[in-house]
């Protein structure tokens, strides 16, 4: 990778000095763009260090023990009593070289550490902060310390910088529970500027940084203008540096990836969550926990297995993006031993199987039954290194849909095992040893001649995969390819029904099985979907219904729905649609709607729920949709089939802190995705 774009990077210079500065800048900057992202692209895999004060209270407030880094907002510790904290913050136990030596052992090429959350404390000596650690009994640079132990390590050192900043003056807006913190005097554009003063010294104290991942970008007082001014910002002091995209406006919620528009930033930063597929010429990263909180939380004992952290990993690599996974360092410096035993078994792992991951592109496949793939060009071919999650029984490991020749095959755990490869159609099909040497994940490399050739199976088409009635489908091939397809879930063979382009009418439960094929030869894998026939629920018995829906109002501090319906309302009332803005105050409170819904036809309708926080749909008194919780907007839904008439509805909904929101959609057989509309909705 990097020798294509140095060779790129002179030809774009020649082309500068040839065609003038104009175009040639333009060009020199794209040959830049290769060469400044080369690092991060190959390195896939990264540690994420979420610590500050708040490993003192490890998540714990006066008998709750939810919090973590967010603590001084979702315990409403005013400013005062927070800052005590300074005072108990003495990490005898950091040792820099010690926590890069446990991320360079398990595979990790870069450590992205919080400079300053959300809180605003900063990890290093700042001049222009007294919220720092030498106000604390530490009084050592956290921040040089790992800077160096990083350099010596040849381990790139990258900061988290919160543009949110709950403790500076001038940050504006408060939390909406600091009623006694004044805001008079303060102005945000003079906390920008302390930002960046604070990211210079950052840039400039700190040698070469990685990744700027800014964070916190998200109230209405950072705008995509100071956004694009602080790239640019960063980029004259690091020209060389990257930044992710939450420096902007343009990341959508939790799923990362930068809206349409001009929006900054170099990469798309997934939270929690990795992209169902890969996204071609898009660099993102996904950023997870080991448990279910970022900043250390003693009584959080919710860790993900290692299998399933170096799978997830895996996952990532074979779509194309980078894995950025968290530790939560204890207040004493200590990583949780948790951590360091899956750190230790990723290790193993990457030792063993890190050419599969290190400089590798995405897939040529799409969804493999058996696990995934990546790839890395070698001389003259390809080598594919298959991950097998789920060892065939038969000792045979079929790659469908391939058109290359292979040249050979082997354990990449024990290169000198070479495994025997042979052509059955469109499949080149790997005879395995009967045991997998590695259940987690054991990768075979298998060489093939040339870029990869993949005729990917037919894509099968369909509004829902359940139904009340019938429902049509329809499959999608390759141009010029036939498609041809089973419903009793047979595998597909030159024999089987052609596709015709009207689709496949569906009335029962079927397992729809679709090959493509050149004339009598299968040419690739097959795909297959399951349909269901859902029973529709009767209509409800029910007259003198009047337009609207009845609403009850609670006041009060939930994380859950299923906390405030037993409670008194503050009021009710009756709304045309699911309209909450009856509340009394922005935050710390909670909706029921109840009514009924007038449905149009027999069929299957699914109902979306949009909230933040959280929010729950029921039909005829079940739960449709369930989207509890505290978290952003966020969208979930849920299938119900009905007959034509009147059903019983009821949405509630919870805001605790921050921002908020509710829509309530639904889709039916004869209609597309639309917010459910005051026309339709009814209460007694
Ligand atoms: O609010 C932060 C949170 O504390 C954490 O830092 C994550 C990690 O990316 N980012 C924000 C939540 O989206």
């Amino acid at each position: 990778m990097l020798k294509k774009t140095l060779s790129c990077f002179f030809l774009a210079l020649l082309m500068a000095s040839f065609f003038g500065c104009q175009g040639g800048d333009q060009k020199l900057d794209e040959a830049k763009e290769e060469t400044r992202m080369d690092w991060w692209r190959d390195a896939r895999f990264g540690m994420f260090i979420h610590w500050g004060l708040y490993a003192i209270p490890a998540g714990e407030w006066k008998g709750t023990t939810n919090h973590a880094e967010w603590i001084r907002t979702t315990a409403e510790i005013p400013l005062e009593e927070y800052d005590q904290f300074l005072d108990d913050f003495n990490p005898v136990e950091f040792d820099a070289e010690a926590w890069v030596k446990m991320a360079k052992d398990a595979g990790m090429k870069y450590i992205t550490i919080t400079s300053k959350h959300h809180d605003g404390f900063g990890l290093y000596d700042s001049k222009t902060s007294d919220f720092d650690v030498m106000a604390t009994p530490f009084k050592r640079d956290i921040l040089k310390e790992l800077a160096d132990a990083c350099e010596k390590a040849g381990i790139k050192l990258c900061f988290y910088h919160s543009i949110m900043d709950w403790h500076h003056p001038d940050y504006l807006p408060r939390r909406g529970w600091e009623k006694n913190r004044s805001t008079e005097g303060a102005e945000f554009p003079r906390y920008v500027d302390y930002m960046k003063n604070q990211l210079k010294e950052l840039l400039t104290n700190y040698g070469e940084i990685g990744v700027l991942w800014f964070d916190g970008e998200w109230e209405d007082t950072w705008t995509h203008e100071e956004g694009v001014e602080l790239y640019d910002y960063i980029r004259s002091l690091q020209p060389n540096i990257i930044i992710n995209n939450r420096v902007d406006k343009g990341r959508q919620g939790m799923q990362g990836l930068t809206a349409e528009g001009n929006f900054v930033g170099d990469f798309g930063t997934p939270e929690q969550e990795i992209p169902d597929t890969g996204l071609p010429g898009i660099d993102w990263e996904s950023c997870m926990t080991m448990n279910d909180h970022w900043g250390y939380n003693k009584n959080d004992n919710n860790w993900k297995s290692s299998k399933e952290l170096i799978q997830n990993l895996v996952d990532i690599a074979s779509k194309g993006g980078n894995f950025l996974l968290n530790i939560g360092p204890k207040a004493d410096g200590t990583f949780p031993q948790e951590s360091i035993e899956r750190l230790a078994a990723i290790g193993d792992w990457m030792n063993v199987n890190g050419a599969s991951i290190y400089e590798t592109e995405a897939s040529p496949f799409e969804h493999l039954v058996w696990g995934r793939v990546t790839q890395k060009s070698i001389n003259g071919g390809t080598r594919l290194y298959l991950h097998v999650f789920d060892w065939p029984e038969n000792g045979e490991l079929r790659l469908g849909g391939i058109r290359n020749e292979a040249i050979k095959a082997s354990l990449l755990s024990a290169a000198s095992t070479q495994l025997t490869v042979r052509r059955d159609a469109d499949a080149l099909v790997i005879e395995l040893p009967k045991i997998s040497p590695n259940s987690i994940d054991e990768v075979i490399s298998l060489d093939i001649k040339g870029k990869p050739e993949v005729v990917l199976p037919p894509e099968i088409m369909a509004d829902e995969f359940q139904f009340s009635d019938q429902l049509l489908v329809k499959l999608k091939a390759k141009d010029g390819f036939d498609v041809r397809y089973t419903l009793d879930g047979s595998e597909p063979n030159s024999s089987s029904t052609l596709y015709s382009q009207e689709g496949i009418n569906i009335t029962k439960n079927t397992v729809l099985k679709a090959k493509t094929f050149e004339g009598s030869n299968a040419a690739s894998a097959t795909s297959s979907a399951e349909f269901n026939k859902v029973s529709s629920q009767k209509a409800q018995a029910v007259s003198n219904l009047k337009s609207g829906i009845n609403y009850a109002y609670y006041e009060g501090d939930w994380d859950q729905l299923s906390n405030f319906n037993p409670l008194k309302s503050t009021k009710k009332g009756t709304v045309n649609t699911f309209d909450y803005s009856a509340h009394s105050r922005d935050e710390y409170y909670a909706f029921s709607f109840e009514g009924y819904i007038n449905v149009p036809e027999n069929g299957a309708y699914r109902f979306y729920i949009s909230s933040d926080d959280g929010s729950q749909l029921f039909i005829n008194d079940q739960l449709v949709v369930d989207n509890d919780g505290l978290h952003g907007m966020v969208e979930k839904s849920g299938l119900v089939g009905l007959e034509k008439g009147n059903h019983k509805i009821k949405v509630t909904y919870l805001q605790k802190t921050g921002g908020s929101g509710l829509e309530v959609s639904w889709k039916g057989p004869s209609f597309i995705k639309t917010q459910i509309p005051a026309s339709v909705l009814y209460h007694q």
